[in-house]
């Protein structure tokens, strides 16, 4: 990573221009908070919340015009997260950008709070109820295809699963985007390759990933998904084409800064011990060490 690279463009001058290097930190941060509050919780979804974590970080601090003064207007940015169980990575990140007092995460599923485990829009920067998979493409479209009817500029973008991929309306809604041209879509994979019960591959196979959406009449490119010099390039490249939706498959690492977590599918939604916890967050205190 060059930690010289300046991230904020000229287009987003409401963003902070933040470098890659402070984005790093600062993502060690959001992990070590994801891991506070679903331990507080005794429940979350630990391993996919800390793959997807660093493209919220570039999304939410480089890409998206949103935010708290925004959130209301319909020129926003729309984000939509689709595999909504990992609903504790957007919820440390909404709060980081204010748009609740992040002390609101105390109550993380506990009862009669709005900070349940899967997004709901009673929860203020959730644009989407989600968490059953497969619907955040389609709604993302449905979006898209507004701003286009409407000769609205906002973009529309969502996170997906590897494991949600197979869900049939993922495939209507691929169709759908490329044969209405919504070049101001763009569909993030988080590609991580195991899901709740196995990796993707032995659950249910959807290789070639790139090939498929490609044949749909998306245009696709790869990226390290925790490399944020390669994040902000990529984001900065949309769209891909003119007249074709993006997709970007995000090389992830379930679990990503916690060793025993790491590639393990045991933590897709596990819950770490005093000990576990106590590892993990001198982890990442060191790894912090590190700039
Ligand atoms: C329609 C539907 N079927 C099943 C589930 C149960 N479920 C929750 S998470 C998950 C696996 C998702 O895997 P992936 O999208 O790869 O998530 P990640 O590994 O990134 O956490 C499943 C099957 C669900 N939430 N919705």
């Amino acid at each position: 990573m060059n930690s010289n690279t300046t991230v904020g463009s000229q287009k987003q001058k409401h963003l902070l221009a933040m470098t890659a290097k402070e984005l790093a930190k600062k993502s060690i941060e959001y992990r070590k908070k994801i891991l506070k509050y679903i331990v507080g919780a005794n429940a979350g979804h630990t391993g996919g919340s800390l793959s997807c974590i660093d493209i919220l970080n570039v999304l939410y601090n480089h890409v998206l015009n949103v935010n708290p003064e925004n959130f209301s207007s319909p020129d926003r940015d729309r984000y939509i997260q689709s595999k909504g169980h990992t609903v504790e990575a957007l919820y440390v990140v909404l709060a980081d950008k204010g748009f609740f007092p992040e002390t609101d995460l105390g109550t993380l599923c506990k009862y009669k709070s709005n900070y349940i485990g899967h997004p709901t829009k009673k929860v203020k920067g959730v644009e989407q109820n989600t968490g059953a998979l497969g619907h955040g493409l389609p709604i993302a479209v449905g979006n898209a295809i507004a701003a286009k009817m409407d000769d609205k500029k906002f973009r529309v973008f969502t996170l997906l699963g590897d494991g949600e991929l197979p869900e049939g309306s993922n495939w209507e809604a691929a169709l759908t985007a490329a044969h209405y041209k919504l070049d101001n879509l763009c569909a993030i994979l988080d590609y991580n390759k195991l899901q709740i019960s196995g990796t993707t591959a032995e659950v249910c196979n959807t290789e070639p990933i790139d090939a498929k959406f490609e044949s749909f009449g998306w245009s696709v490119k790869h990226v390290d998904g925790h490399d944020f010099d390669a994040l902000i390039k990529t984001f900065d490249a949309l769209p891909f084409a003119e007249g074709k939706p993006s997709f970007i498959i995000a090389h992830t690492v379930k679990g990503k800064g916690v060793s025993y977590m790491e590639n393990n599918v045991k933590w897709h939604h596990g819950v770490p011990d005093e000990q576990q916890f106590t590892q993990a967050l001198h982890e990442l205190e060191e790894a912090l060490t590190a700039y």
